[in-house]
C-alpha cells in the first residue's frame, strides 16, 4: 500500500482542559526568575548575556512573555498564557578546539499547556493523541542538550562533530526563534513544519567541515515529530538524515540550502515518511549605536511519500530603530492539505490530499520598557492577517480571519547594539546579522 497524506489521519481533536491557576503562577514565576538569572556583560545584536566560569565561557540567552493571545473566527479562540525559552552554552579549549555544551530549555508545557497556543492555520504535531491544528504546540521542556566540538586544522579551514539527545539537525534555516529577522516575533512561522521544525529532535549526531565562506554539513536524526509528553526525552533514534551547505557570501549576506530525509515524523500515521528540501537567504545590517535591521526569505518543501509536494515561502524583517523601539514583520505562503488542517472529516469533505493555499501577514511593534544591566522589559502586539481560498471561507468564518497577540516579555541582556561576542548561530540564517557594515 502506498501510504498518502489522506492515510495520515482523519482523529479529531479534543477539548482544552488546561488549569489557569497553575499557569498563571507559572508566568509569574517565571518572570521572577527570569530577573534573577541575569549576569551582566556588553549589550549583543542578539539579546543574551555573556560571562566567564574559571576557564569556561558562558551564554545565556532567551525570553519569558506572558501574552494575550487572540485569534478570530470559527477556528480562533483566546488565551492568556506564556511563551519561554532560555538558552546556556559553555564552551572552554579543548584538544587545540573548542568544546560547547548546549543546553535550551522551555516551561511552554506549562506556559500555554500542552495544546499550546491559538495560531490560525498553525499545524503540526499532537494534541490527545491527534494532529493539532489552528494552534501551535508547546516546546518540549528539552529543546536542546547537546556537545559540539568545533577545530580548525588550518586558519579558517576545520571540522565539527555535534552530538545531541536533543537537539537541531542540520536541516533548515535557523529556528524562528533564533533568527534576528523574527526575535522580537515570538509567534512560529504557520510553515514551521515545511522549515525549520526539526530544530527540537531526539537523537541527533552531526559532522561538519568548513572552509573561508563555505560550511557543509550532515546529520543522522531522529525524524519523529516529538510526542505529547513535553518534560522526558522521548526515545532516542538515528533514523533520519539531512545535509546542508552554508555560504556567507558577504558580511551582510547569507545563503543555505538543505535536504533531509525524514523517517516516520507522524505518530499517527507511522507508515508515512518525508522528505523536506529548504533554501534559506538573509541579510543583515547595524547601523549607529543601537540600530540593526535583518531580513530572511525562506522556502521549504516537503513531499511525503505516494503525495503529491507542498511548498511554503516566508519573507521577513526586523527593523530595530534603537535601543527601544522595534518593528517586526512576516508574510507567509504555505500549501496545506485538508488532512494537516483537519479538514477532511465531518462536518467538512474535502479530500484529505487536497491542498490549499493559505497566506498569512503579521505586523508588529516591541517597546522596550524598562532596561537594566541583565534584563529588559517590553510590551509588544503583533496581528496578523490571514487568507484563506473561498472553498475554506464557512470553516474559519471568513476568507480573511485575524487574530493578534498582545505581550509582555522579559529577556536577559540589554536590548540591542555592540559587538556580538561567541554567541554564533549555526546556519546560514543568523551570523550575516552579527556583524557591522
Ligand atoms: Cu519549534
Amino acid at each position: 500500500m502506498v501510504p498518502t497524506i489522506g492515510a495520515r489521519t482523519n482523529v479529531r481533536r479534543r477539548n482544552s482542559s488546561g488549569s489557569w491557576c497553575v499557569r498563571i503562577t507559572a508566568i509569574a514565576l517565571l518572570l521572577l526568575a527570569a530577573t534573577h538569572a541575569a549576569r551582566p556583560q556588553a549589550a549583543t545584536p542578539l539579546p543574551g548575556i555573556e560571562s566567564v566560569a574559571g576557564s569556561w565561557q558562558l551564554m545565556f540567552m532567551g525570553f519569558a512573555d506572558a501574552q494575550y493571545d487572540r485569534q478570530d473566527g470559527v477556528r480562533g479562540s483566546t488565551q492568556i498564557g506564556s511563551i519561554n525559552w532560555g538558552m546556556l552554552t559553555a564552551t572552554h579549549k579543548l584538544a587545540g578546539g573548542e568544546l560547547e555544551l548546549r543546553t535550551m530549555l522551555s516551561l511552554d508545557a506549562i506556559g500555554v499547556g500542552s495544546r499550546g497556543y491559538p495560531e490560525l492555520l498553525q499545524s503540526g504535531e499532537t494534541y490527545g493523541g491527534a494532529p493539532l491544528h489552528d494552534r501551535q504546540h508547546p516546546h518540549d521542556a528539552f529543546m536542546e542538550l547537546g556537545a559540539k566540538f568545533r577545530r580548525e586544522v588550518s586558519p579558517g579551514t576545520g571540522f565539527s562533530f555535534y552530538a545531541a539527545p536533543v537537539g537541531e539537525p542540520a536541516l533548515g534555516p535557523v529556528a524562528f526563534m533564533m533568527r534576528p529577522s523574527a526575535i522580537d516575533n515570538p509567534i512560529a512561522p504557520i510553515g514551521h513544519h515545511w522549515q525549520d521544525a526539526t530544530h527540537v529532535a531526539f537523537g541527533v549526531l552531526s559532522v561538519g567541515a568548513f572552509t573561508g565562506a563555505w560550511k557543509l554539513e550532515g546529520s543522522w536524526f531522529n525524524g519523529r515529530d516529538p510526542d505529547e509528553n513535553r518534560w522526558n526525552l522521548d526515545p532516542i533514534r538515528l533514523d533520519s538524515w539531512s545535509g546542508r551547505l552554508t555560504y556567507e557570501a558577504s558580511p551582510h549576506w547569507s545563503l543555505a540550502a538543505s535536504y533531509g530525509y525524514l523517517n516516520s515524523p507522524f505518530s499517527y500515521a507511522p507508515t508515512v515518511s518525508e522528505h523536506r528540501a529548504t533554501l534559506s537567504a538573509s541579510h543583515g545590517v547595524q547601523y549607529g549605536p543601537d540600530g540593526q535591521w535583518s531580513t530572511a526569505l525562506i522556502w521549504g518543501v516537503n513531499s511525503e511519500h505516494g503525495a503529491s509536494m507542498s511548498s511554503s515561502m516566508l519573507a521577513e524583517s526586523e527593523l530595530s530603530l534603537d535601543a527601544r523601539n522595534s518593528f517586526v514583520a512576516r508574510a507567509e505562503y504555505v500549501q496545506k492539505s485538508a488532512d494537516d488542517l483537519a479538514l477532511d472529516a465531518a462536518p467538512f469533505a474535502f479530500p484529505p490530499a487536497r491542498t490549499f493555499g493559505v497566506y498569512a501577514v503579521s505586523l508588529g511593534y516591541v517597546r522596550e520598557l524598562a532596561q537594566w544591566n541583565r534584563a529588559t522589559l517590553g510590551v509588544g502586539v503583533l496581528g496578523t492577517l490571514n487568507a484563506v481560498p473561498g472553498a475554506l471561507g464557512s470553516a474559519y468564518g471568513s476568507t480573511t480571519p485575524a487574530g493578534v497577540v498582545v505581550f509582555v516579555r522579559l529577556r536577559p541582556g540589554r536590548a540591542k547594539g555592540g559587538d556580538m561576542q561567541g554567541m554564533v548561530m549555526d546556519s546560514g540564517v543568523a551570523s550575516s546579522a552579527l556583524l557591522r557594515p
